[in-house]
């Protein structure tokens, strides 16, 4: 027909969802099934992920769901599972802020060095990044029992259906992947005596990944076949193909627990000088580039209202909004704010060692990390034009901090471009729209963005005031 209904699994760093889209010529329509909390667990080896909650949670939205032609699943990217010799997980993903990775990117260094290693794959340096913790994981007991890696979307694709595969644009966060080749960087896997025999074979969005296992079937009531699609199942790359931009002078912003912050190109740019801007190069629908920086994002903010009790969002954003703009500002890029615990603290420390006033109430902490996430979407959307050589007219931001107006207007007060706002659930849009592409029900993903320019309505953000009050700050952080 012309038309269908598809269940995106979409799992965040705080909260799982499957969303039923509906797609038709002139329709898309998102409607939520279920969403559940993914809450990490320190457990006495260190920070897990809780990934059978996650799956009785996926189980538990696709029997929400009711009848749909495909599923899809995507996550946050780099964390995987390890499988024994009979496919059985061998215990919980580590997750990315876990501690095991420290030191490791020194020793990795030591025999491939960074310049090398970016050359060569164009991934930023972060220490979460799954060639690290490999290299962490390589002397385990449980390691020498892996005999396949399955990254998050994929494990969850291979109970879902018993099929296993890897989804190439979260293959790109591994640091294992060519981004001029998007195949396997043989060199680099080699050089760190890393097994890729260990992966299962790549596959691209769009790929059949499978039907709904019988036992899934039954447990989710819905009748077979129900295929699952392989869709980009890296939440950013779903949510970047999901931007409603109308041409590619464009930069977005994925805000969620993170903001991703950057272009859309359609070649990596592998220069010494965007290194060292620690800008990444990963793998996006139909051979596009996300060229991008993490920013420490909302993380900074949850943590905070994790540690104050978990007061009214609404309201403590209102207060925030009427503190005075940008009296102290932190760097929301340091991988210093990676780890949970302590926020409030860590913020007014950083404060206090830049010689600036120490937020005190939580409604001045707020701010500080409003101004602070604000000045760094606006010094990575222009280091990304300069960079790239590529220039844009409007910031499009997506993602659950679509929710938050007063960050929203920062942004496009510190950009000094017009902010469109929306979608909040970008990435299970993204999800959709690749399942209903594999059933020939939309086009390429220019077709895709016209269809979500034409169903979806963004909210707009004009820059108020002059920049000046941003590049100074941005100044100030740079003088320390
Ligand atoms: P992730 O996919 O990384 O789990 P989301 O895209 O769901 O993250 O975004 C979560 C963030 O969205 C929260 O940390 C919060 O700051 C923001 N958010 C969610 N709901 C609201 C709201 N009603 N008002 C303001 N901000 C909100
Ligand atoms: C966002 C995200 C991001 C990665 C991080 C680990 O959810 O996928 O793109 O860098 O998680």
């Amino acid at each position: 027909g012309d038309s269908g209904s598809y269940a995106a699994v979409d799992l965040g760093a705080s909260s799982g969802r499957v969303m039923v889209g509906r797609v038709g010529p002139d329709r898309l329509e998102l409607t939520e099934a279920h969403r559940f909390p993914n809450r990490p667990v320190r457990t006495p080896e260190g920070l897990r992920w809780d990934v059978l909650a996650l799956y009785a949670g996926v189980l538990d939205g696709l029997r929400a769901a009711g009848p749909v032609d495909s599923v899809g699943v995507d996550s946050w990217a780099v964390d995987y599972g390890l499988l024994d010799a009979d496919g059985a997980l061998l215990g919980n993903p580590v997750h990315y802020r876990d501690a095991r990775t420290e030191g490791v990117p020194e020793q990795v260094w030591a025999s491939l060095p960074a310049g090398e290693l970016y050359a060569a794959t164009g991934l930023q340096y972060a220490p979460f990044n799954t060639l690290y913790q490999l290299v962490a994981a390589r002397d385990t007991a449980q390691f020498a029992a892996a005999r396949r890696l399955l990254l998050v979307p994929d494990l969850l694709t291979y109970w879902l259906t018993g099929e296993q595969g890897t989804e190439l644009t979260n293959a790109s966060t591994t640091q294992l992947v060519d981004p001029r080749t998007r195949d396997w960087s043989r060199e680099v896997a080699d050089r760190l005596g890393i097994d890729l025999g260990l992966f299962a074979p790549l596959r691209r969005p769009g790929d059949a990944a499978g039907l709904l296992r019988p036992e899934v079937l039954e447990e989710t009531g819905l009748t077979g076949p129900v295929p699952v699609t392989a869709v980009g199942s890296h939440d950013t790359a779903s949510a970047v193909a999901a931007v409603p931009a109308v041409d590619e002078r464009f930069a977005y912003i994925c805000t969620g627990t993170w903001s991703l912050a950057g272009l859309e190109l359609t070649a990596p740019v592998l220069t010494e000088e965007s290194r060292a801007a620690n800008f990444t190069n990963e793998l996006g629908l139909d051979g596009t580039v996300r060229y991008l920086r993490n920013i420490m994002g909302l993380w900074l903010l949850q943590e905070c209202v994790r540690a104050w009790g978990d007061p009214d969002l609404g309201g403590l954003l209102a207060q925030a909004a009427r503190v005075p703009a940008l009296r102290s500002v932190v760097d929301a890029g340091d991988a210093a704010f990676l780890a949970p615990g302590r926020m409030p603290e860590r913020i007014a420390a950083a404060c206090r060692a830049s010689g600036q006033p120490v937020p005190g109430t939580p409604a001045e902490v707020t701010r500080c990390i409003l101004d602070s996430l604000a000045l760094a979407h606006r010094r990575a959307v222009a280091d990304a034009q300069r960079l790239a050589g590529h220039p844009v007219d409007v910031v499009h931001v997506v993602g659950g901090g679509t929710r938050n107006a007063l960050l929203c207007q920062l942004t496009a007060d510190a950009c000094g471009l017009p902010v469109v706002a929306g979608p909040t659930e970008a990435a299970a849009l993204g999800n959709v729209l690749v399942q209903a592409r594999a059933q020939g029900l939309v086009g390429d993903l220019g077709g895709m963005r016209r269809l979500l320019a034409r169903t979806q309505s963004p909210a707009r953000y004009e820059p108020r005031g002059d920049t000046a009050r941003w590049r100074a700050a941005e100044a100030r952080l740079a003088d320390r």
